[in-house]
């Protein structure tokens, strides 16, 4: 072979096995792993966060378990992966994780330019900016000429940059990689304002030394809709994830809980049957068991059991439904039929 021959060989054997790589069956990966290699946040109370014993707990890891039952019968066939603003997009690309459940906001560059996809939005939240109660700030229109600190990586430094041009507010950003150095900094004064989504805000409020010190503006300053995503590519993986977020919407709506999912079995309700695998194939179609949607709710529960116990009314966090509720009541969520 002519060395430009080899050459010409050589560069489309690895154009094929990147593509191959992409659009390979996550799917089949994960079964032949035996565990979901799911990317979480290194440490945000009420999304994701380690114990000292290492146990993680949270919205979105229960997100990454739902999928292990799905998928594998098993929701404790985890691996988490904690990954930092600035990591997350890069773990996912390269193939280290297989889904990012990391309080991450659905915005059309990352849809796209930066190869994710996004399965739906399951918590819908918007950036706040909190103060210490001492400044008497009572809304962020008083905040001209305010020091705020914020993290790299995220959609809340661009938003930020937004909402002072656009209300001709000077202001200085101090920049970090971590949330733990800014809430540091934060509370030593090295900045009037801390500026992220309102649920972070909220979680991280709890981590300081004076919670009662501080208070959340009014303001709710853009729209971040957090989901899943997982990489382009792979539509099979795609529909999958999207699923089980729909899969916790319709348990909900239909009332079936961890609790009462073994009795639910018996319901002659077609709706709960068809949910619970009784009725129908709908499992076949997206490539899992039947009883995919029974294991996630037996072994999770459904999307308000989660949202209440990890962020909501039952957590520390409290954060209300507001529009995170069904739609149903009045709320946002809102999933397809299975059907
Ligand atoms: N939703 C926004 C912000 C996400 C984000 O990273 N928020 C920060 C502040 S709450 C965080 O989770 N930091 C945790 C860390 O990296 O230590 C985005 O997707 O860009």
């Amino acid at each position: 072979m002519k060395s430009t021959t080899k050459l010409f060989a050589l560069t489309t054997a690895v154009l094929v096995s990147t593509a191959s790589f992409a659009s390979a069956q996550t799917l089949d990966r994960v079964k032949q792993r035996g565990t979901l290699s799911c990317g979480v946040n290194v440490g945000l109370a009420g999304f994701s966060a380690p114990d000292d014993k290492g146990n993680w707990t949270g919205f979105d890891v229960d997100y990454c378990r739902a999928i292990a039952a799905a998928v594998l019968g098993d929701a404790t066939k985890v691996r988490f992966v904690p990954t930092t603003a600035k990591e997350r997009f890069t773990a996912l690309q390269s193939g280290e994780i297989d889904v990012l459940n990391r309080n991450t906001t659905w915005t059309l560059a990352r849809d796209s330019s930066l190869g994710l996809s996004f399965v739906g939005t399951n918590y819908y939240d918007g950036q706040g900016l909190m103060v210490k109660t001492g400044l008497k700030v009572k809304s962020a229109k008083e905040l001209d000429g305010a020091t705020v600190c914020v993290q790299t990586g995220t959609t809340t430094e661009l938003n930020l940059a937004d909402y002072f041009r656009v209300n001709k507010l000077a202001y200085k950003p101090v920049v970090f990689e971590k949330a733990d150095e800014i809430l540091q900094a934060y509370q030593a004064g090295r900045c009037d304002v801390y500026t992220t989504d309102a649920s972070g805000l909220y979680a991280q409020r709890l981590q300081m030394q004076k919670p009662d010190e501080h208070i959340v503006l009014p303001e709710i300053i853009s729209k971040e809709p957090l989901g899943p995503s997982v990489r382009q590519g792979d539509s099979q993986w795609f529909t999958i994830v999207r699923w089980v977020h729909f899969a916790l919407l319709n348990a909900e709506e239909a009332g079936i809980t961890k609790g009462n999912v073994d009795k639910m079995l018996e319901s002659t309700n077609p709706d709960v049957r068809r949910i619970l695998g009784k009725e129908g194939e709908f499992g076949k179609g997206i490539g899992l068991a039947n009883d995919w949607a029974f294991q996630i709710i037996k072994q999770v529960g459904n999307y308000g059991e989660i949202f209440d116990a990890t962020v909501g009314a039952g957590s520390r966090i409290n954060i209300a439904r507001g529009q995170n509720n069904l739609w149903t009541k009045g709320g946002l969520q809102y999933a397809p039929p299975i059907r």
